[in-house]
């Protein structure tokens, strides 16, 4: 199955099939103090800088996300999308959980670009599916509904197909719809990483979509994050992830290593040609 997003020329495939995309995390005020009292103001360079060095590092796509306190993200977002969209042309995914944000940003938005996202809740649903549609976005799909989270593969599958059928009644192909099985803290249940990739499995195997999901959060709290997060990645990836929302600066060369492992890189020219270019920008 093929996902295609667009920039403002350019043109990515998300193939269930093809090499893993990447989907830079990194335009989120979480953690990024300066990234916040920048926006406030108004003055995208930091948020510029931050996309800048996601491309150089390896991402395919950029997500866009300026929730923080007191944020007015209606205004806020569709301002970053443009002044992002002015410097690069490289698609995006507008991350917000206020509809009225995603659907001011779309209004701006160049290309096709990806909504994160939409869940399982009927409110949640109702929202954004036309919006998607008329825009014609694709959407992320979070499996929750209005019961919560729930820690059961079959049930998390089920919101999945849920989603998935909501969105093809809304007009929407099924192509456009990505499901993310909801990665969480394995501090905080010893489950957590178990229950999302047998979800990831489920997904893959009956309904053959592409699957994003957060690539940080199973490590929330715990050291050596990285070598945890890849750990998950490779058996996420094995298991039929295709889009990972990550720091492309921490999670690039291993991708690499994915696709390369998986015969999805003829010749290891992509693997070598990442570490040659990493290398050139070492030494500029
Ligand atoms: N699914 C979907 N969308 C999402 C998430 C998801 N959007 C937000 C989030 N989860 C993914 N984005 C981020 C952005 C920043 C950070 C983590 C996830 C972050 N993490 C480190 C930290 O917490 O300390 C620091 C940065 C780093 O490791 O480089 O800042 O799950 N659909």
């Amino acid at each position: 199955m093929q996902t295609i997003l667009k920039g403002k020329t350019t043109e990515l495939i998300i193939d269930t099939e093809g090499p893993v995309v990447i989907i830079g995390e990194s335009i989120n005020p979480t953690r990024r103090k300066k990234l916040v009292e920048t926006l406030k103001a108004h003055d995208f360079e930091f948020a510029l800088q931050l996309a800048k060095s996601q491309i150089e590092t390896g991402a395919d796509v950029l997500d866009v996300n300026v929730g923080f306190p007191g944020v007015d993200d209606e205004a806020l977002l569709p301002e970053t999308v443009q002044a992002i969209q002015e410097a690069f042309d490289i698609p995006l995914c507008l991350d917000s959980p206020n509809p009225k944000a995603i659907e001011a940003a779309l209004k701006v938005t160049l290309g096709k670009p990806l909504i994160n996202s939409v869940n399982g809740e009927e409110k949640s649903l109702q929202a954004i599916l036309p919006v998607a549609k008329e825009h014609g976005a694709a959407v992320i799909g979070l499996v929750m509904d209005d019961d919560g989270i729930t820690l059961d593969p079959e049930k998390r599958f089920q919101i999945a197909e849920k989603i998935l059928n909501r969105a093809i009644q809304t007009g929407i192909p099924q192509e456009d719809v990505v499901i993310d099985p909801l990665a969480m803290a394995v501090s905080a249940d010893p489950n957590a990483c178990m229950v999302t990739l047998e979800t990831i499995k489920l997904v893959h195997d009956r309904l053959g979509l592409n699957i994003t999901q957060g690539a940080s959060n199973i490590s929330f709290g715990l050291p050596n994050r990285v070598e945890l997060n890849n750990a998950h990645m490779a058996i996420s990836i094995w298991n039929g992830l295709s889009c990972p929302i990550a720091n492309p600066a921490k999670i690039t060369t291993f991708v690499r290593a994915m696709d390369l492992i998986r015969g999805k890189d003829e010749f290891a020219m992509r693997f070598t040609e990442f570490f040659y270019n990493q290398e050139a920008l070492k030494n500029s």
